[in-house]
Formats: C-alpha cells, sequence, structure tokens
C-alpha cells in the first residue's frame, strides 16, 4: 500500500481549501467540498475491505452505489485541513444499501462528513447526466458574491446578466449562466433538492445571502468558475453605487460568445 498522505487527492484538497481559507472565503467551519475519487486510484492507498465505521446519508442515491469520495468534515474548518487532513476530511464509499456511506479513512476524532452532505451528492447526481466526467462539487462563501446577494435580484437571469457585463472573461468562463436560490434553510435534503434542480442547467448555483455552489471535471475547473462569479462580484460592488458611463452591451456579449463558439444562453440576453 502506498501512503496515503502522499496521494494526490490529499495534497488537491490540502492546498485547495487552504487557498479558499486564505482568500476569506471560508471563515469557521464555512464551506465545504466533495470529490469523487477513482476507485482504482484509492485502493492504492485503501484496503477497500477495511470499513472504519458506517455513517448513514439521510437518503438514497442509488446511482453512487460504490463511488467514493473524500469529503470536509462537519464543524471543521477550511484554515485546519493543511495541519490535519486525517481528522478534517474522510473518504467515503456509498454502500450497496444507497443509503450509508461507508468510512474507508479519515473523520479520525470520530467526525462525519458535512451537514452539506445531501447538497453535494443531490449535486453530483445531476451534474454526472450532463458530464460523466464531473467529479467535484465545491461549497465556499465568498464575500463580494455573497454582498452582491444583498443588493442585487435573485433571479437566473437577471444575476447571470449583471454578473456577465462586468468583465468579458464571464460569458466564456460560464456560457451556462448562473443558476440562484432564495434564502433558505441550509444543511438539508430541501436546499439539496433545489440546488441539484439547479444543477440541471448551471454548474453553478448562487445561494442568496449564504454562498455559492461550483461543479466540474476539476478542482481547477470548479474554483475558477466560483473565482470568476467572485471577481465580476467584486467589480459590481465597487461600481455599483456609481455613475455608469460603459458597460458590455449585449450585442458584444454575443459577439464574444460567437467568437469562442460557445453554446450560451441566449435567453438571458436582451436582443
Ligand atoms: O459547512 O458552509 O453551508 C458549513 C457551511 C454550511
Ligand atoms: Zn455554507
Amino acid at each position: 500500500m502506498k501512503d496515503i498522505f502522499n496521494a494526490p487527492f490529499i495534497t488537491e484538497m490540502r492546498k485547495t481549501t487552504a487557498n479558499m481559507y486564505r482568500l476569506g472565503w471560508d471563515e469557521r467551519n464555512g464551506g465545504n467540498i466533495s470529490y469523487m475519487l477513482d476507485e482504482n486510484e484509492v485502493y492504492e492507498y485503501l484496503d477497500q475491505s477495511n470499513v472504519i465505521r458506517t455513517i448513514p446519508i439521510g437518503f438514497s442515491a442509488p446511482t453512487l452505489v460504490g463511488k467514493i469520495f473524500i469529503v470536509t468534515g462537519t464543524g471543521k474548518y477550511f484554515k485546519n485541513i493543511d495541519d490535519d487532513p486525517e481528522t478534517n476530511l474522510g473518504i467515503i464509499r456509498i454502500a450497496k444499501d444507497a443509503c450509508t456511506a461507508e468510512l474507508l479513512w479519515g473523520y479520525r476524532d470520530g467526525g462525519k462528513f458535512t451537514s452539506e452532505l445531501p447538497a453535494h451528492l443531490m449535486s453530483h447526481i445531476a451534474r454526472l447526466k450532463k458530464d460523466p466526467e464531473n467529479r467535484v462539487i465545491m461549497h465556499t462563501h465568498p464575500t463580494a458574491t455573497l454582498a452582491m446577494t444583498h443588493i442585487h435580484e435573485l433571479d437566473d437571469k437577471k444575476f447571470t446578466h449583471t454578473i456577465w457585463e462586468m468583465c468579458t472573461e464571464c460569458i466564456v468562463v460560464f456560457p451556462d449562466g448562473i443558476g440562484v436560490l432564495p434564502w433558505m434553510v441550509c444543511g438539508n435534503n430541501e436546499i439539496g433538492t433545489a440546488t441539484a434542480e439547479k444543477m440541471n442547467d448551471y454548474r453553478l448555483v448562487v445561494w442568496g445571502l449564504h454562498g455559492i455552489y461550483g461543479a466540474g471535471k476539476t478542482m481547477d475547473e470548479t474554483f475558477g468558475l466560483i473565482e470568476t462569479v467572485e471577481k465580476a462580484a467584486q467589480l459590481y460592488m465597487m461600481i455599483a453605487h456609481l455613475p455608469h458611463k460603459n458597460t458590455i452591451l449585449d450585442r458584444e456579449l454575443v459577439a464574444v460568445a460567437e467568437a469562442f463558439g460557445l453554446d450560451y444562453r441566449k435567453d438571458f440576453l436582451n436582443l
């Protein structure tokens, strides 16, 4: 068996969460990540028959049976993951009953996965239907994105349009737009279902007055989506109260999307 502390997926989780903490997005226990791992790769580091304990997931996920995820722990701080990944992260496999997680590694202090696991797993299910290569679901509390949800309408089209207008890159990075949910209680199946429903259409879902979800094939792609929204939201918060002399016109957004050959949400523009 190889040493799991040298596994590339552990390194990625450590580096990504440390980076997000330093960006100020993940105060205290804010934020959570789930990353679907390649089974063959995991079994180079862990004995597949060694289940430490089982933990109910609170709903049934038949399409994820046998899938393995590394998931941040509930109540754990992104700040601390780099120093102690084995306490703050866990590797779980969805058991044959589809309702139980088998702990293969981690949560060393007796802990468990994030309270947002329903939103994560339901989002994985939704995104995998659209893109079988999807691997990462990331939730975080980026400051300007959150600020923007205080002062902007929480509507998919209007929110996406404002973000697209902020900088030329946005429509290129997420031509599929951003889904937006109103304020909701977090940590339950209801917000999980609502998030996953949005994930049928979007790789980005904003939770009003709470944070954002991103989905992607890799950690970089997923982080990059959220980072680009956050950059645009920062611009919005810097200029929203100032007179606007210039903006990217809708026909210019079309020109960018067409120049890059993108399949974009035409219905989100006012043409
Ligand atoms: O895990 O971010 O939404 C802490 C949270 C809950
Ligand atoms: Zn949160």
